[in-house]
C-alpha cells in the first residue's frame, strides 16, 4: 500500500508541499493540472513542471485526480471523438512522466455533491453534509451558487466554474441519456482509450457517483456491486480499474465496502482507495466525520482490514477531512484532519500486519 495525499498545486492550495512531506508515511502526492481545459490534452511542458515540484520536495506524482470527462463523451455526440484523442495523448504524456493511475469520473454534469459544506459537530469542527431531504427539492443552478459562496474562496474539484455556467444547456441534453445510454457511453470511451493505457502502462480508476444515486433525473451508474461488475466487465482488462471509495459508495448502506474491496481487489482491479468515514442521521442523510471508525458509521478497522488481505499493492489516500482548529482551506481539504487521517490509517494498517501471521 503507498499512502498518498491529494494536493492542489502551488497557486491553488492552502497546504505545502513542505507540509505534506512531514506527514508520517505519506510517499506520495495526488495531483492534477488545474488551468488545462476539460478536454484539451495535458500538455508534456506542464506534466513535467508537476513532477519535477513534488519530486524536489521529496515525494512522488504517480496518481492524478483527475482527468476530467469532456461532457460531450458521457453525452456521446459525434464530438466526442476528438476528445477522446486527445485523452489518449493526455495518457501517453501522463505515462512518459511515470504515471502510474489515472482517477476519473463519469458522473453527469455534477461531481460529488453536498447541500452544507460546513455542518457544525458537536465538537465546535465543521463537516461536510449531505440531505437528501433538502437536495430533492434544490433548484441545481441555486445549489451550484451556494456551494461557490461556500467553498472558502477555493474553486472545488468538480465545480469549476467553467464545467457548470452551461448548466440548463447541459440539462437539456441529458433528456436522452437514461443509465443504459450512459453504460454504452462509458463503454465507448473505454474501448477507445484502454489501448493507449497498455501503451503507456497507466491504469483507469474510475470514482464512483457520490452520492451513489440519481440526481436532479440525471442518471448515476457508478454506484453499486451489479453496476461495478458490469463496468469492469465493458474492457476486460487490468487496465480499466476503479477507485474504491469508501465515502460514496458507502453512502448506501446496501454496498458493505469491506466485501467490496475483496471482491474487486482479488479480480486486480482497485488501483486507487480513498478511505473517509460519514456519520448517518436518517435515510440519505450523513455527514462526514474524522477517521476514525467511533466518529462515523463505518468499522474502519474491516475496511483496512480488507485492502492488507488481498495484499493491496495500489494508493490509498485519506478522504475528505473535517475542518479542525480553525483551519481556513478548502472545504474537505484541510491539512489537520486529513493528516489525523493518515496516521489513524497507517496505525490501523501497521498492527492489522504485525497480527497477521506472515504480515508486514
Ligand atoms: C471529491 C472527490 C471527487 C473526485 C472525482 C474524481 O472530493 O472525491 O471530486 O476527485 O470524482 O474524478
Amino acid at each position: 500500500m503507498n499512502m498518498t495525499f491529494r494536493w492542489f498545486g502551488e497557486k491553488d492550495d492552502s497546504i505545502s508541499l513542505e507540509q505534506i512531506r512531514q506527514i508520517p508515511g505519506v510517499t506520495g502526492v495526488v495531483g492534477a493540472l488545474y488551468d488545462v481545459p476539460v478536454g484539451d490534452v495535458w500538455p508534456m511542458d506542464k506534466i513535467i513542471a508537476l513532477k519535477d515540484s513534488v519530486e524536489k520536495a521529496g515525494l512522488k506524482l504517480e496518481v492524478i485526480e483527475s482527468v476530467n470527462v469532456h461532457e460531450d463523451i458521457k453525452l456521446g455526440l459525434s464530438s466526442r471523438d476528438k476528445y477522446i484523442e486527445n485523452y489518449r495523448q493526455s495518457i501517453i504524456n501522463l505515462g512518459k512522466a511515470g504515471v502510474k493511475v489515472i482517477c476519473y469520473n463519469f458522473m453527469p454534469v455534477f461531481d460529488w455533491l453536498r447541500n452544507n459544506l460546513a455542518y457544525p459537530l458537536l465538537d465546535g469542527s465543521n463537516a461536510l453534509c449531505y440531505d437528501h431531504d433538502i437536495v430533492k427539492d434544490i433548484d441545481p443552478v441555486k445549489l451550484v451558487e451556494d456551494t461557490a459562496k461556500s467553498s472558502n474562496g477555493f474553486t472545488l474539484p468538480g465545480w469549476e466554474p467553467e464545467r457548470l455556467s452551461e448548466l440548463k444547456d447541459t440539462f437539456e441534453k441529458y433528456k436522452n441519456v437514461n443509465e443504459d445510454k450512459l453504460f454504452d457511453n462509458l463503454e465507448y470511451f473505454l474501448e477507445n482509450i484502454i489501448s493507449a493505457c497498455e501503451e503507456a502502462d497507466v491504469k483507469m480508476a474510475i470514482h464512483p457517483d457520490d452520492p451513489p444515486w440519481p440526481l436532479f433525473g440525471l442518471p448515476r451508474i457508478v454506484t453499486d456491486r451489479k453496476n461495478l461488475e458490469r463496468l469492469v466487465n465493458l474492457v476486460d482488462s487490468p487496465y480499466n480499474g476503479l477507485t474504491l471509495c469508501s465515502g460514496s459508495l458507502g453512502a448506501n448502506p446496501d454496498n458493505n465496502i469491506p466485501d467490496l474491496i475483496r471482491n474487486f481487489g482479488k479480480m486486480g482491479r482497485i488501483h486507487f482507495g480513498h478511505v473517509r468515514n460519514l456519520k448517518f442521521f436518517g435515510e440519505r442523510k450523513f455527514h462526514e466525520s474524522s477517521h476514525l471508525s467511533l466518529d462515523g458509521s463505518f468499522d474502519m478497522f474491516e475496511i483496512m482490514k480488507a485492502y492488507h488481505d488481498i495484499g493491496f499493492k495500489g494508493y490509498i489516500r485519506p478522504d475528505h477531512g473535517r475542518m479542525i482548529w480553525a483551519e481556513k482551506a478548502r472545504p474537505g481539504y484541510g491539512l489537520y484532519d486529513r493528516a489525523l487521517g493518515v496516521t489513524y490509517l497507517n496505525g490501523l494498517w501497521e498492527a492489522i500486519g504485525k497480527m497477521t501471521s506472515g504480515g508486514e
